[in-house]
């Protein structure tokens, strides 16, 4: 592989928050001067983009126009829109507006974002929360997260919960919450849940139940709130 190959990996790698093991990296003096180290702040991705980008189609409940990568980080869903993991520069592109359609999201500024994300990078594999953001306005557009739980039961087993589906109410009707949730479990899948869970209100039941989700018999959904 070429040093500038494996600079590029490396620095994947780092935005990625993977372990650089590789023997390839671990021999190269790796050092980033001041302009790529502001390059490699602007890219930090909340999760690896690889794990959407070896998704397939054929793992949907659904069949969508497109879902082809578009480069190293992004999947093409067609119309100027697409695919990714959130991204730490994500602020700037309208995403606490974005949640705001969903439930209250208060006043967050631009450094209490950034030192959540931080908080969550650091909480290796266990939030993937998943974008869509239309390119020609540098506008996130749809929003899912799946938070991935370690448990000690079940064998030592893990489960997904699906949290805080949301669509811009001018991108409702192009399918991007099905789409979401299709990617969403595709990926608890592959993470190896055991099982997800979502809470939702009754009227949505109906939608959720077209991914496989199921109301068990004598489970119920039980909330203390503090707020
Ligand atoms: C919905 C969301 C939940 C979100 C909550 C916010 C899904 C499947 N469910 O229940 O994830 O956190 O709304 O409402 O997206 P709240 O601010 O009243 O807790």
């Amino acid at each position: 592989m070429s040093e500038t190959l494996i600079t590029e990996k490396c620095q994947q790698d780092l935005a990625n928050n993977n372990h650089i093991t590789s023997l390839e990296a671990k021999t190269l003096n790796l050092s980033l001067n001041h302009h790529e180290n502001h390059k490699y702040q602007e890219e930090v991705f909340l999760f690896d983009p690889n794990l959407l980008l070896a998704l397939k189609p054929a793992q949907f409940k659904f069949a969508y126009d497109k879902f082809e990568p578009k480069n190293a980080t992004e999947i093409d869903l067609g119309d100027h829109l697409i695919l990714r993991p959130l991204k730490r520069t994500d602020y700037d592109r309208h995403y606490m507006p974005l949640l705001a359609q969903l439930t209250q999201v208060g006043d967050v500024s631009q450094a209490q974002f950034r030192a959540r994300f931080d908080q969550m990078l650091a909480a290796t594999n266990t939030y993937y929360i998943c974008v869509v953001e239309d390119v020609t306005k540098a506008k996130l557009v749809a929003s899912l997260t799946l938070v991935f739980e370690q448990k000690f039961i079940r064998q030592a087993a893990s489960r997904g919960r699906v949290e805080d589906m949301v669509v811009d109410a001018e991108y409702r009707g192009k399918r991007l919450s099905k789409l979401l949730l299709d990617v969403i479990c595709a990926l608890g899948k592959e993470l190896g849940c055991y099982k997800i869970s979502l809470e939702c209100k009754d009227h949505l039941r109906k939608h959720y139940e077209q991914f496989g989700f199921t109301l068990e018999p004598e489970q119920n959904y039980l909330c203390q709130r503090f707020q």
